[in-house]
């Protein structure tokens, strides 16, 4: 198992990478990342937990970096290339990189401007032109990717993913979705998460296949690619709720969804009301898996299957799928009723959380992850998801954002003396970041910050996609007589006057 990519040492002459009028062939890449590794190689010397950042736009350099990353024994961290200050600082400080991967002319930040610097420079090789020979890669349980996560409280945890659970994952996915060289996949995934960056760059690059890259999600930009030669899409409901709402009044958008092979969906619930609008105007349904950056992925909906609409499927090969009562007793039942945390066992899971042996800890019972989502089970082995144990995770756009670390940062700012964070039902997101803020009052006060300040600030200390979309201000948050904010009477509260959209 230990070669990720087979197609690149084969010399293959089909189509492997293209972003806009860019691409690159197996052959190609393997001619620009092969000798990419060899200076990875040479500036990282010595054995052990190299770590090399990438700063991750969504680029062919990107792509080109990260697979010269994995033909070396080096762990690659894709850094968001919108992260705001606090958040880099944090990463770079705990994964210490010794090198930062960049394209050419990227205007890095502070942390990263600090280390040694290797431009990914992507000139289009000569068909004809022989790779060199490509490095020995490393073991099965190296580390390959490290993918920074939310967790409900303090600063995303680095998930240590080894080359074995790359593997594996998206060899399964092979196997359920019926993924071949022959598929072209489209999408618009940004590539700093396990979505867009391993089951959308990597996975194809396994299969010997091809993936076109948007480089920014638009329905235009689908349906030409889908109309073209794109036989599969991967979204996130967010995206997928866009094109349904288009492709009702857009024939040719709902045409081109109804060609495609395959229309996957994950990284968050699609509502059942969207999949109905896509059936309703393509003709075709959306599959659903489920997964998460400790565990890629752990269930889908086979392409080969019964229809399972609502449901995120079976189990993957070679994924062990639980149910587990609140007792910490595994559930038996097949009843489509009763309700269990959804825990995981297999090869497609992480290493552990780097430098947070504690965290690791607490998240495994025994062999088993505990994802923290509930779901249950029904008679024909599919999962439904019906909800998460945490109710301070917030999934927005598809991205796992934790409470605690946007409060954290609103404290931060000057005006704020009081923040609490919840996620609202919202059409388009899934969920909205709500900020309620109890702004600092007296003599010494500043001006009040407003709604759009406090966004800024977020976007500036985190990242964009973590900044509240609403603002509440009021007097005092509810607590109990613990000091405790209780978040459930503050979604109750009517919104009072002084909220603020941003
Ligand atoms: C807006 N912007 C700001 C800002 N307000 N920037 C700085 N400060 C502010 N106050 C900018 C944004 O950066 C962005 O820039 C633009 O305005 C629009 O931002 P947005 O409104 O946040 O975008 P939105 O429309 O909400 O994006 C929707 C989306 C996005 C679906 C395209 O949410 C997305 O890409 N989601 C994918 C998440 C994902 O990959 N998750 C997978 C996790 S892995 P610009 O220039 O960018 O337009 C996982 C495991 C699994 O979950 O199972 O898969
Ligand atoms: P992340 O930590 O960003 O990798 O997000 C993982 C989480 O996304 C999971 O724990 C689930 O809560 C959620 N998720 C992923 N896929 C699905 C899906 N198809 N349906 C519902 N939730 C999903």
């Amino acid at each position: 198992m230990n070669v990720l990519f087979p197609a690149l040492r084969d010399g293959s002459p089909a189509p492997a990478l293209r972003f806009g009028d860019r691409a690159l062939s197996h052959h190609q890449l393997a001619a620009v990342a092969g000798p990419l590794a060899e200076r990875i190689d040479e500036l990282t010397p010595g054995s052990g937990a190299t770590r090399v950042a990438i700063w991750a736009t969504p680029t062919l350099e990107t792509s080109v970096g990260v697979v010269a990353a994995l033909l070396t024994g080096a762990a690659a961290v894709p850094i968001n290339p919108k992260i705001g200050e606090r958040e880099l600082a944090h990463i770079v400080a705990d994964s210490l990189p010794s090198l930062v991967l960049a394209e050419p002319g990227a205007d890095l930040p502070g942390p990263l401007a600090a280390l040694p610097r290797l431009d990914v420079e992507v000139v289009e090789p000569d068909e004809q032109q022989l790779p060199g020979p490509l490095p020995l890669e490393p073991g099965d349980e190296s580390p390959a990717l490290i993918v920074y996560t939310s967790g409900t409280t303090g600063p995303p945890k680095g998930v240590v993913l080894p080359r074995r659970a790359l593997a594996h994952t998206l060899d399964a996915l092979e196997d359920a979705w019926q993924w071949t060289a022959d598929d072209v996949l489209v999408h618009a995934l940004p590539l700093f998460h396990v979505h867009g960056l391993i089951l959308g760059i990597l996975g194809p690059l396994r299969r010997g296949g091809s993936v076109h890259h948007l480089g920014r999600f638009s329905t235009e930009a689908v349906a030409q690619e889908l109309s073209a030669d794109g036989t599969m899409l991967f979204g996130v409901p967010t995206m997928y709720h866009r094109l349904a709402l288009d492709a009702g009044e857009n024939a040719d958008l709902a045409e081109a969804l109804g060609r495609a092979r395959l229309l996957v969906s994950g990284s968050a619930a699609l509502p059942l009301t969207d999949h109905a609008r896509l059936t309703a105007a393509t003709g075709r349904r959306v599959i659903e898996r489920y997964g998460m950056t400790e565990t890629l992925m752990n269930t889908s909906v086979r392409a080969d299957g019964p229809d399972s609409t609502g449901t995120v499927g079976v189990p993957l090969p070679g994924v062990y799928v639980r149910l587990v009562d609140d007792a910490g007793q595994a559930i038996e039942e097949s009843d489509g009723e009763t309700v269990g945390e959804i825990q995981v066992r297999g090869p497609n899971l992480f290493s552990e959380y780097l430098n947070r042996p504690d965290a690791t800890d607490a998240a495994f019972d025994g062999g088993w992850f505990r994802t923290g989502d509930m779901a249950v089970r029904d008679a024909t082995g599919n999962y439904r998801i019906v909800g998460r144990k945490a109710t301070d995770l917030i999934k927005s756009g598809g991205y796992k954002i934790g409470a605690g670390e946007i409060e954290n940062a609103l404290l931060a700012h000057p005006g704020v003396a009081e923040a609490a964070v919840t996620g609202e039902p919202d059409e388009d997101l899934g969920e909205r970041i709500v900020a309620w803020i109890v702004p600092v009052t007296g003599p010494d006060a500043g001006p009040r910050p407003d709604a759009q300040e406090l966004a800024d600030h977020v976007a500036h200390q985190l990242a964009p996609h973590k900044r509240p979309r609403t603002v509440h201000f009021l007097e005092a948050l509810p607590r109990n007589d613990m000091g405790k904010i209780l978040k459930r009477d503050l979604r109750a509260t009517t919104p009072p006057a002084g909220a603020g959209d941003a």
